[in-house]
């Protein structure tokens, strides 16, 4: 009989004994966000049918107008998380402030927080453009028992004991990863299931993709521009194609598969870059560099920055190992 590709249920548990912290804890927690992400998957599914797509007329935190699928996304997780009680605190793009897990069911016994994107990309989602959901998971550093802390929030992103994204793409695809390699899963909707689909994904040390929004270029570092240029001209194996969703995880994930470079920089309209560094680009880093890339600020590793803010901004360089640091050659 055909033995069907492994299920993300069956892969966690026979990869629970390479997790360093290997507590039932963890596992709860990613099967929690694998439950939310299908119920988010299911709304955007439908948005354009339902009332579902548009504004709910506030702008969060980062002064971005609030769609509604932001807040339903925000709610899924952040109710999934607290109801399973598995988590002590969450930090969300969504939110101003980190959320308190409270004490009702000793959830300040948990031992892990989340960092999360709920939806990014969100200004796509009227337009029918694939959106992503970016978490990342770090242990508590403040004593179990008490309330979280800030401090859980800003730690180093070498820290993070897991981290993942979820693409709701032509298929919705579920990647991530716990410090031993990249595994993608494509959800089935028909049963709600997710397949093992991209076992141990390594991206290229080279691709012919950037990534890199030209509107902008005028406003750019001249390094940067230089490199544009580079990317642009007919020798060696150039030019690249330029390929930009206006979703990260769309971007990352095409060139985690097919290499290429994602590059949010910093510009004179944007002295820190847009993304975020505790749940965008810290979750995005760690995730690309298991698979064998280079994510940077364009002189930093993303990883080794240590946040002083949960919505701190940060530049991103990331992908192909080899574009990344040609890249940063332009920036010196
Ligand atoms: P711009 C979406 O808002 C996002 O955070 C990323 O997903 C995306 O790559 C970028 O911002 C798009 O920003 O300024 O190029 O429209």
């Amino acid at each position: 009989m055909k033995q069907h590709p492994q299920t993300l249920g069956e892969f966690i548990i026979s990869n629970q004994k390479d997790f360093e912290y290997s507590s039932g804890e963890l596992t709860r927690l990613l099967n929690c966000i694998r439950l939310a992400a299908k119920v988010v998957n299911h709304e955007i599914r439908q948005a354009g049918l339902v009332d579902i797509t548009g504004t709910i007329g506030n702008v969060n935190v980062q002064g971005e107008e609030q769609k509604k699928l932001d807040v339903f996304a925000n709610n899924v997780f952040i109710n999934a998380l607290t109801n399973r009680n598995i988590v002590c605190g969450i930090v969300s793009e969504e939110n101003e402030d980190f959320i308190t897990i409270s004490g009702a069911n000793n959830a300040h016994r948990n031992k892990y927080v989340v960092v999360m994107d709920p939806l990014d990309g969100s200004s796509n989602i009227d337009v029918g453009v694939s959106v992503g959901t970016v978490f990342g998971i770090y242990r508590r550093v403040s004593p179990e028992g008490t309330p979280v802390t800030k401090e859980d929030f800003i730690q180093a992103g070498n820290l993070q004991v897991a981290a993942g994204y979820v693409i709701y793409g032509t298929s919705t695809i579920l990647v991530y990863t716990t410090g031993n390699g990249v595994n993608g899963f494509t959800l089935n909707p028909a049963i709600g299931t997710y397949y093992l689909s991209h076992p141990n994904i390594r991206i290229p040390r080279r691709g012919h993709v950037y990534s890199i929004n030209e509107g902008n270029y005028v406003h750019f570092p001249q390094g940067v521009k230089d490199y544009i240029k580079y990317c642009q001209r007919e020798e060696d194996d150039r030019p690249y194609t330029s390929r930009y969703i206006g979703s990260m995880v769309s971007d990352i994930h095409r060139n985690l598969l097919q290499g290429g470079i994602y590059i949010y920089p910093k510009s004179n309209e944007r002295e820190d870059g847009k993304l975020r560094l505790v749940y965008e680009c810290n979750p995005v880093a760690f995730i690309v560099e298991q698979a064998g890339g280079v994510a940077t600020d364009g002189h930093r590793r993303i990883l080794d920055i240590k946040p002083t803010d949960i919505h701190q901004r940060v530049p991103l360089f990331a992908g192909s190992s080899e574009m990344v640091k040609e890249a940063m050659d332009f920036l010196k």
